[in-house]
């Protein structure tokens, strides 16, 4: 099956855009029936039913739409609107065709915009584009294996390569891939996580020694209290919902703490609960805090600081002193620096009353037991990493960690991204895994740190990389800085991409490309020893298998553990240390190999066949153990950033629309923001539209502001008024992506600061002006 010639018309054109009144509540029977509408039509009912009957099953495949936890008892469909939208995306009938690469060069491609690209349809054979020429042609496996050898043996250093992975790579071909990249001589790993949760890993490793989760899913059902900070799950975990519904009818208080008004976190109707379609679902957030971006840390602290005025009230009785004497540090310094929290500066960086502050206040005095759980809207901030150690020296001050009920909760993105961590995917792991690798492997792993993200491109533009090889992702769509991007890809000397489908990145390429068709994590993968499974890590490190169930779409296509191998072999011949060939055969025994350098994975094949799974051990929750420095959980002291808007300027983040994963687009809509047919908005607070005197729904030009001088735009966006907070802006990733500047990073974790971007707006002649016909164009095309 090609692709239907419906996307040839889409213009992605922000005057197409229809608005209406956002939502206030999300899943329900709209949720379904969107979510199944679109897998059967394309697919057939019975490839559609046994797809979206296994997700998420024991013996079914893992949902690699996000990391969300599975329950322990599983539903029939235990599956959301947006898993069903990508394993639609993945295990679409549609391919693109040999004659699509010999009709389209890549230059022409590259005005297409993601969605176009996506839209046509699997990749199915291996291609490559030779020097001096614009177009893809076939390869055969081994010849492209060969080339990719063949150009690593003739650079200077290792290092000019470099091994990108994005998050949906399981644990067993992560492992294998950063064992080729180590084996070949580089720590060049960098990986989606550097722009994701990697503030989250770095101030919670500092503070309680462990970047991971410190609940489990039952834990939600038993807190008296949850606080949802920059994190939208009715769009982006909406598993979630479910599991503050079954919170909330336990009695749980749940606050809300976001700039935005997301539909997920007002209101839920449950689609397998008789109340979920017909009645008018649950109420989800108590208390909804419209933060000013940025001011999280703020808002921790003023709470933190109201927690010792109760217990100076009341001694002996607010803070927990048992837990706080055995098991953390820190605490009288921070003390006294919270003493003197400027109460102005708390209102003006977190843009709340202070009665709403008390009010959050009072709810934590009140509960027992607390869980605070966040995602982008806390990484992404330039001051990402002493924000998120606000939240944990607020949680530290009454214990809430390592008991039931309450804890630390980063919902990380995708599906496994946090497995890939453990296995090794990390541009500085730390020596004791390198030994690990050393003992069990017999060569002597390269110890400088490798590139993260930021770094690995700035390698790029300054031509330092003469290999790029992608485990998967989009990086020139995701990274910061669009065009600073595709000029550092234009600079590598062979570009691989191992993927699904076609992407931007497979077009922004210098001399030489390759792109490697791989099964996805729907497809049964098949080899020498029988079916194979793989495992993945979710966000509260529960290990479990995950099992391709349909016939793969293609019989050329690879397994990913298969290209690794075959890159391997290729490299390295068959007679070293490694017995690559036998990774391939059998999957059992990579996980020997794992089972043998990875702390935690004992009896790594038996747990995963015969009980599906386990938890990873994890000191802080099992047992308040803390791995710091000081063997304490630390409290700290962190002094916090203020991000100046000057007058007329406004404080932009970009965040996803529903119909969207990450660089992946399904559709132009996003039914809870009221948007359809475009998504080239700019929300604005009424307020803010009126204050910057531009008409709702005009059209302007969004400039960011940064002190190298560079003018960073991004064309004919359509101003719609919308509830976030006051000074306060948001636009789709990765549209927004052209005006952040490369090296705009939170301080420390390096990820990119994509929601403290200061802008201004310049409106655009109203329609009907000549100028305004301007305003159609993709991504690809109008930023130019
Ligand atoms: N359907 C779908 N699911 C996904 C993804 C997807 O693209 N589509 N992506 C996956 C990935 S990789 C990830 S990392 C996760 C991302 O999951 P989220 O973190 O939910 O993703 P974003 O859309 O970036 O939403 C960020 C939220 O933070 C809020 N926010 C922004 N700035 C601030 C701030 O300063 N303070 C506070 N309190 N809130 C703020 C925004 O308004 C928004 O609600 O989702 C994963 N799941
Ligand atoms: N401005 C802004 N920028 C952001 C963000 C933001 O909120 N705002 N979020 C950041 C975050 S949290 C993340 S995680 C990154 C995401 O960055 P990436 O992980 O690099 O990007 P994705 O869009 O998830 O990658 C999609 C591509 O992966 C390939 N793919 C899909 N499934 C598979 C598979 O099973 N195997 C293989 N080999 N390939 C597959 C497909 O070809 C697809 O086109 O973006 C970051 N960028
Ligand atoms: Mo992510």
């Amino acid at each position: 099956m090609t692709a239907k010639a419906l996307v040839d018309d889409i213009t992605e054109d922000a005057t197409a855009m229809e608005v209406s009144e956002p939502r206030h509540w999300a899943a329900g029977l709209p949720g379904i029936t969107h979510a199944m509408g679109p897998a059967m039509a394309d697919m057939g009912v019975g490839r559609a039913l046994t797809l979206l009957t296994d997700m998420n099953q024991k013996d079914g495949f893992d949902c690699m739409s996000c990391a969300w936890a599975d329950p322990e008892e599983r539903k029939t469909f235990e599956f959301c609107e947006n898993g069903a939208k990508a394993v639609t995306w993945e295990a679409t009938p549609v391919t693109i065709p040999t004659s699509f690469w010999a009709e389209n060069s890549i230059s022409s491609l590259l005005d297409k915009s993601e969605y176009w690209l996506g839209m046509q349809g699997r990749l199915v054979e291996p291609l490559y584009k030779p020097k001096g020429k614009d177009n893809y042609e076939p390869i055969s496996w081994d010849d492209a294996f060969t080339l990719i050898a063949d150009r690593l043996k003739a650079m200077d250093s290792p290092n000019e390569a470099t091994f990108y992975t994005s998050g949906r790579t399981a644990n067993e071909t992560a492992f294998a891939y950063q064992l080729l990249a180590r084996a070949f001589g580089t720590n060049n790993l960098p990986d989606c996580s550097n722009m994701c949760h990697e503030s989250t890993g770095l101030a919670m490793g500092q503070t309680i020694g462990i970047g991971k989760n410190t609940i489990a899913y039952k834990d939600f059902a038993k807190a008296d209290l949850i606080i949802i900070m920059g994190q939208n799950p009715g769009t982006n975990h909406p598993r979630m919902l479910t599991a503050l519904e079954e919170a909330k009818e336990a009695g749980a208080e749940i606050v809300a703490v976001n700039p935005l008004l997301e539909a997920g976190l007002v209101r839920y109707k449950n689609p397998q609960k008789v109340k979920g379609i017909i009645g008018h679902g649950t109420g989800i957030a108590d208390q909804y805090l419209q933060i000013r971006a940025g001011g999280d840390g703020w808002l921790m602290k003023a709470i933190s600081q109201r927690v010792f005025q109760a217990e100076d009230a009341n001694p002996g009785t607010v803070l927990d002193h048992a837990f706080l004497d055995e098991h953390c540090s820190g605490l009288e310094e921070f003390r006294e620096h919270v003493k003197d929290l400027d109460a102005e500066m708390v209102l003006r960086a977190t843009g709340l009353t202070t009665a709403e502050i008390d009010e959050l206040a009072e709810r934590y005095l009140r509960a027992d037991k607390v869980v605070i759980t966040w995602a982008m809207g806390l990484t992404q901030h330039k001051d990402a990493v002493n924000i998120i150690k606000e939240v944990i020296n607020l949680l530290l001050l009454r214990g809430n960690m390592g008991k039931p009920g309450a804890g630390a909760s980063p919902i990380r993105g995708h599906s496994n991204v946090q497995g890939d961590r453990t296995m090794g995917i990390w541009e500085k792991m730390p020596p004791k895994f390198l030994d690990a690798l050393q003992r069990e492997f017999g060569f002597d792993p390269p110890r400088e740190d490798g590139y993260d993200v930021v770094k690995a491109v700035e390698a790029m533009q300054t031509g330092k990389t003469k290999v790029w090889i992608s485990m998967g992702g989009n990086l020139v769509s995701a990274v910061s800085d669009t065009h600073a991007a595709e000029k550092g890809f234009s600079t590598v000397g062979l570009n691989v991409q191992i993927s699904t489908k076609l992407n931007r990145n497979h077009l922004t390429v210098g001399d030489e490309a390759i792109i490697l068709p791989v099964l996805g994590r729907t497809e049964v993968d098949m080899q020498e020893a029988g079916e194979q499974m793989l495992s993945v890590e979710d966000s509260v490190c529960a290990i479990h298998a995950t099992r391709g169930k349909v016939k793969p779409i293609s019989d050329q296509l690879r397994s990913e553990m298969s290209v690794v191998v075959g890159i391997a072999r290729a490299l390295f011949g068959d007679s070293g240390p490694i017995d690559w060939a036998a990774f391939e055969k059998d999957y059992d025994v990579i996980r020997d190999h794992i089972e043998h350098v990875v702390p935690g994975f004992d009896d790594f094949n038996k747990r995963l066949h015969e009980d599906n799974g386990f938890i990873l051990p994890h000191g802080p929750r099992d047992s308040r153990t803390f791995p710091t420095a000081t063997g304490k959980a630390m409290i700290t002291v962190n002094d916090l950033e203020y991000i100046e808007c000057p007058p007329g300027r406004l404080l932009l983040q970009s965040m996803r629309a529903h119909d969207q994963f990450n660089t992946t687009i399904y559709s132009l809509n996003d039914r809870y923001r009221g948007i359809k047919k475009s998504r080239r908005v700019i929300f604005v607070h009424p307020d803010d539209v009126k204050e910057l005197g531009i008409a709702d729904g005009s059209l302007v030009d969004v400039h960011s502001e940064f002190s190298d001088g560079v003018d960073r735009s991004v064309h004919a966006f359509k101003v719609v008024a919308f509830p976030t907070s006051r000074g306060c802006a948001a636009t789709y990733f990765p549209e927004g992506n052209p005006l952040v500047p490369l090296g705009f990073t939170a301080m420390g974790s390096n990820t990119p600061a994509s929601k403290s971007v200061v802008v201004r707006l310049e409106p655009l002649p109203a329609a009907g002006d000549s100028d305004a016909t301007n305003a159609s164009g993709s991504l690809a095309t109008a930023e130019h």
